[in-house]
């Protein structure tokens, strides 16, 4: 029985933890100035999750633990802001600016006005509300009155304070930020989501709203949002006297605050710093998309006054939209998977927004010919914020009459067949349900990290699968011999070997991913994962009626009839009857580790040393799948510590804590032991 001597240190001990990780976490992601190591935080991270989970009475909003929030909310309610939330008017133009410049003066009756310059984050903004300190919630911008309660995704974000290092808090602070994605999680997310056959977004703009709206915070976590704050909603009992020292204050008490903010006194040095960041804005990782210039003095706002949307002091100047011109020098046709023909511009290539541009979207035969963009035409060409650029108009003046009109081509440009454009669409599409480039996209989208994730087959290999005419659709990989595979070029034993194991292995996985590798319209991995879990197999599935499927919460009438034609073709069915004959799974794997949770549960083990039998994950994973729990640091409540090669002083501390000690091998036949057990 522990004693409450004992449970008061461990409170102590929690207390410290919590100071000490949440301050660790503001040296790294706010000030990007770690003062310990990963590893040395995870230790720290790794105690205060054994505390908690031994004594869960200890958890506090403000634990560092509490980061990702519980079960995915289904909605997001309204929040209705203590003062409005105001956007901001734009100046395209320094004439614009210097008009802004000019009502201010006027209005004030001095020129003496002091500016503060702000990069313009292009992200969301977000509402930030803390009660005594602690963080209490956050919400959308919305209308301006009333937004959406996004407070457990905001609190994911690794950069905002979870209590504010202030001595004497204000009893209620709300505060106002940008929340937005890096260049690099833009990339990495729109990577993953291209993958995973799901639609990539447009700017990290989109992609930052849509990673606040998701409904499970876990997802949220994962896209590593960040937050800068820039202004004041609500602060009870305090007055400050102007922007700049708002913005030392949020600093101090642990806000991540933009550090490119300059206080200016006259207009020309506000346009030296629209300038200077006109051009410098591509080094930053972040994308910005202007500077908002806010008048400093607080007592001046209040003269100022706002509008019903905006504040009257102060202005968003927006960075043009980069142009250059370039040559139009051919129109490519891209045939996706559903067999949609996509014009792409081949241009001269140009820098534009800090990147080479050589090719540019066109979105469809309509808007080529809106535009009367002819190939061999000079054009203007536009990287906005949006990441793909695309297209303004031709240089009319330049023709020299030997550019040539686009017209759509009546037949595939890769198979010949037939190119259809359906009354009333867009987009026109070949039509050959045997199109090697069709096949070619299944078959690239069916083997990709998202679907059955096989190891090796690349473009370049599905392309020679294909042209050698090895295979005709994507079930008949799993009937190529590595002879067959050698055939391949630059295929040596090895790599023939090694591709031929990865098709072999990914037999195993599971429904979900099998469903969403089939590449049915509209059923990407989200909807795959509802689509295994109610019908467990693609047997039942294929059986399904439109009313069925429709009465599945995330199944609307487009995805539905989209199954329900994909089971009806003939060849889909030869292909699903070669993928089982070949071993893909086709029903749902039982969860296995129901038959053990009651065995393993709430046990801990630690691993040390180097592992031969699995890979520190893999034995992670298989006590976690038998109930157990995987810590990184060894205390009395470990019950095994797993001893591999040059176990580290893990192993010491086990020794001095007279914790068992057990090597690999019989960490194994406990699990398989467990396993015979079990079944
Ligand atoms: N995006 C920004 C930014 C900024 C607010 C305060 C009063 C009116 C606008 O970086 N640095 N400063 C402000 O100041 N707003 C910004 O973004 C606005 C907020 C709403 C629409 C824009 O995102």
């Amino acid at each position: 029985m522990i004693s409450v001597k004992q449970i008061e240190n461990v409170a102590k001990r929690a207390e410290e933890l919590k100071r000490l990780i949440n301050y660790h976490n503001h040296r790294y992601y706010v000030l990007d100035a770690p003062e310990v190591s990963d590893a040395e935080y995870d230790e720290l991270m790794r105690e205060l999750i054994d505390i908690e989970a031994a004594y869960p009475e200890l958890i506090t909003p403000d634990s560092p633990t509490q980061r990702v929030g519980g079960e995915p909310s289904n909605a997001f309610k309204p929040v209705r802001h203590r003062t409005k939330m105001l956007s901001l008017a734009n100046a395209f133009s320094f004439s614009e600016l210097a008009a802004f410049f000019n009502r201010i003066s006027s209005e004030l009756g001095t020129n003496e006005v002091e500016m503060v310059c702000e990069l313009k984050i292009d992200g969301v903004a977000v509402s930030l509300d803390y009660d005594h300190g602690m963080y209490a919630g956050a919400a959308t911008r919305g209308d301006g009155e009333v937004g959406e309660d996004i407070t457990t995704n905001v609190k994911t974000i690794q950069s905002l304070p979870l209590r504010l290092f202030l001595d004497s808090p204000l009893d209620t602070l709300e505060v106002r930020g940008e929340a937005y994605l890096s260049k690099e999680q833009f990339k990495q997310i729109n990577e993953e989501r291209g993958d995973a056959g799901q639609l990539e977004f447009a700017n990290p703009r989109n992609a930052a709203a849509g990673s606040l709206r998701q409904l499970d915070p876990k997802i949220t976590a994962k896209r590593h949002l960040g937050i800068f704050v820039y202004a004041l909603g609500y602060a009870a009992g305090v007055e400050f006297s102007d922007q700049w020292e708002l913005l030392q204050y949020l600093k101090i008490a642990g806000f991540k605050v933009n550090p490119h903010i300059a206080k200016v006194g006259t207009p020309k040095e506000a346009y030296e710093f629209c300038k200077e960041w006109q051009e410098k804005r591509h080094s930053l990782p972040f994308e910005i998309d202007g500077v908002v210039i806010k008048v400093n003095s607080f007592a001046q706002q209040e003269k100022l006054g706002i509008t019903s949307k905006a504040p009257r002091w102060a202005i968003a100047y927006k960075f043009p939209a980069e142009q250059k011109t370039t040559k139009l020098i051919s129109v490519e046709l891209n045939v996706g998977r559903t067999g949609a023909l996509t014009p792409t511009a081949v241009l001269e290539p140009v820098v534009i927004a800090g990147s080479t541009v050589s090719r540019a979207t066109l979105h469809n035969e309509d808007e080529i010919k809106r535009k009367d963009i002819r190939i061999g035409d000079t054009v203007i060409v536009q990287k906005a914020g949006d990441v793909i650029p695309e297209i303004v108009a031709p240089i009319v003046s330049k023709r020299d009459g030997s550019e040539k009109e686009f017209v759509m081509p009546r037949e595939c440009p890769v198979c010949g067949g037939e190119v259809v454009r359906p009354e009333g669409e867009a987009v026109a599409r070949c039509i050959n349900i045997n199109c090697p480039a069709v096949i070619f996209e299944h078959l690239i989208h069916f083997a990709s990290r998202g679907a059955m994730d096989i190891e090796g087959l690349g473009e370049s290999v599905a392309r020679q699968l294909l042209d050698k005419g090895m295979i005709k659709d994507v079930a008949d990989i799993y009937y190529l011999d590595k002879e067959k595979l050698l055939s391949i070029e630059h295929f040596a034993d090895k790599a023939a070997e090694n591709l031929y194991n990865a098709i072999r292995k990914s037999t195993d996985r599971p429904l979900a991913r099998v469903l969403f590798a089939l590449g049915i319209r509209h059923v990407g991995s989200h909807v795959a994962e509802v689509l295994a879990d109610s019908f467990n197999s693609i047997g039942k599935l294929s059986h399904a009626t439109l009313e069925e499927l429709i009465k599945i919460q995330e199944i609307g009438p487009k995805i539905a009839e989209s199954i329900v034609g994909f089971f009806h073709e003939e060849r889909n069915r030869t292909v699903l009857e070669k993928l089982h004959r070949a071993g893909v799974k086709m029903e749902q794997e039982k969860p296995k580790s129901t038959n053990y949770t009651r065995s393993f549960a709430g046990m801990t083990f630690v691993f040390t040393g180097a592992l031969t039998l699995f890979t520190r994950d893999e034995a992670e994973g298989l006590v976690k799948s038998i109930g157990g729990k995987a810590s990184s640091s060894v205390s009395k409540k470990t019950d095994y510590v797993v001893v591999g090669k040059n176990p580290g002083s893990k192993y010491d501390k086990a020794k001095s804590l007279g914790v068992k000690i057990i090597t690999e091998d019989d960490f194994k036949r406990l699990i398989s032991g467990q396993q015979e057990r079990g079944v």
